[in-house]
């Protein structure tokens, strides 16, 4: 039966590329019935140096950024994922199955890493692996990503299908990474070539879900862009990423497809399509900001919240990970 299992990481604040790439579609699977598990993926977070004064609390907007934008603690599972033990214990494991070669055609180290990798933690380098047992402890069927993670879904069934073929069982499910929206790529603003990311430099280059209406309006304004007006069609997108981008968005934003916002738009200087945008995005994100800011204002709620959710993805992850143990011939007392 379909399980869904996604997470973020809490390594800065959320941006919109994290909310129309991630939160939003797993409302939408969470809407839709399917059996849920969102984390905040605190150990991740620490492959790069976080402040231990800062990490409670960007781990707590995080959660709160799920709550706030329609996740249910009752209807999905929610939780931090060290609280659960058992997905340092599985990447252990598959630390032993995954080959060096393979993490070596990660791009995503690469592009963290950059040319001086002998610097990043070993943990920065073993990420997929550990990214591979918080899906597969919990035996999830779908994964809803964005782009970037692609790579890393994949390599998620690599290791469960050479675990099940080195076992000589059938334990693991191959995981199906689901891409798909209009948002699965949101670029920086300042860059159409590199995607938006809560490290990124300067904050300039990101829309950050608790950003007020006037930063929003001033980060839209500021966002490069050719100097054409918007195409009537897809094909006048292309090689054009910067407008690609802000259509996208739009389009994301509004439940429609880019196609459709280019009908309504064809034609259009960036003098007004920009305000439009802008005024889309404060009127989606800004209820999702208030909201955000009510839930932090009591952290004490937000960490029971997240131990009850810790309690019950442990009862899934507890019996898979002592199978697992088994299978690979480890003692259990
Ligand atoms: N720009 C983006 N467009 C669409 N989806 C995105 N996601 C991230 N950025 C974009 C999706 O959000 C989910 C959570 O990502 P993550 O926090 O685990 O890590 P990340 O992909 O490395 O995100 P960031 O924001 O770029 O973080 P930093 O800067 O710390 O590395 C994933 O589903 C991701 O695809």
């Amino acid at each position: 039966s379909t399980r869904v299992f996604s997470g973020i990481k809490p390594s800065g604040g959320l941006t919109l590329g994290n909310y129309l790439g991630a939160i939003k579609r797993f409302v939408d699977w969470q809407e839709r019935g399917t059996d849920c598990i969102f984390c905040v993926v605190d150990l991740h977070a620490i492959t790069v140096w976080q402040e231990p004064s800062e990490l409670p609390g960007m781990t707590r907007e995080v959660a709160a950024g799920y709550l706030a934008a329609g996740i249910d603690p009752e209807k999905s599972i929610l939780f931090n994922q060290s609280q659960v033990h058992e997905h340092a214990e599985l990447a252990w494991i598959f630390n032993c199955v995954a080959r060096v070669g393979w993490m070596n055609r990660m791009t995503q180290f690469k592009e963290k890493a950059g040319k001086n990798s002998e610097k990043e933690s070993l943990g920065l380098y073993a990420y997929p692996s550990l990214m591979a047992a918080d899906i597969l402890l919990y035996h999830a069927t779908h994964v809803p990503v964005g782009e970037d993670q692609k790579q890393h879904v994949e390599l998620t069934r690599d290791i469960a299908a050479k675990f099940n073929h080195d076992y000589g069982t059938e334990f693991f499910p191959l995981t199906e990474p689901v891409i798909d929206g209009p948002a699965t790529r949101v670029m920086n603003l300042r860059d159409g070539s590199k995607k938006m990311s809560k490290s990124g430099q300067s904050d300039m280059e990101r829309i950050n879900m608790t950003d007020d209406a006037d930063t929003i309006a001033k980060k839209f304004k500021k966002a490069r862009t050719d100097p054409e007006p918007l195409p009537e069609t897809m094909e006048g997108l292309k090689e054009r990423p910067e407008a690609r981008n802000l259509v996208d968005i739009y389009a994301s934003l509004s439940d429609r497809s880019s196609a459709e916002v280019l009908r309504d738009y064809a034609g259009a200087g960036w003098g007004q399509f920009k305000p439009a945008l802008a005024e889309l995005a404060v009127e989606k994100l800004a209820p999702v900001a208030e909201e955000m800011r009510r839930l932090m204002d009591d952290p004490a709620e937000i960490d029971r919240t997240l131990a009850r959710g810790a309690e019950r993805a442990r009862a899934i992850a507890a019996p898979i990970l002592a199978k697992t143990y088994e299978t690979v011939g480890l003692i259990r007392g």
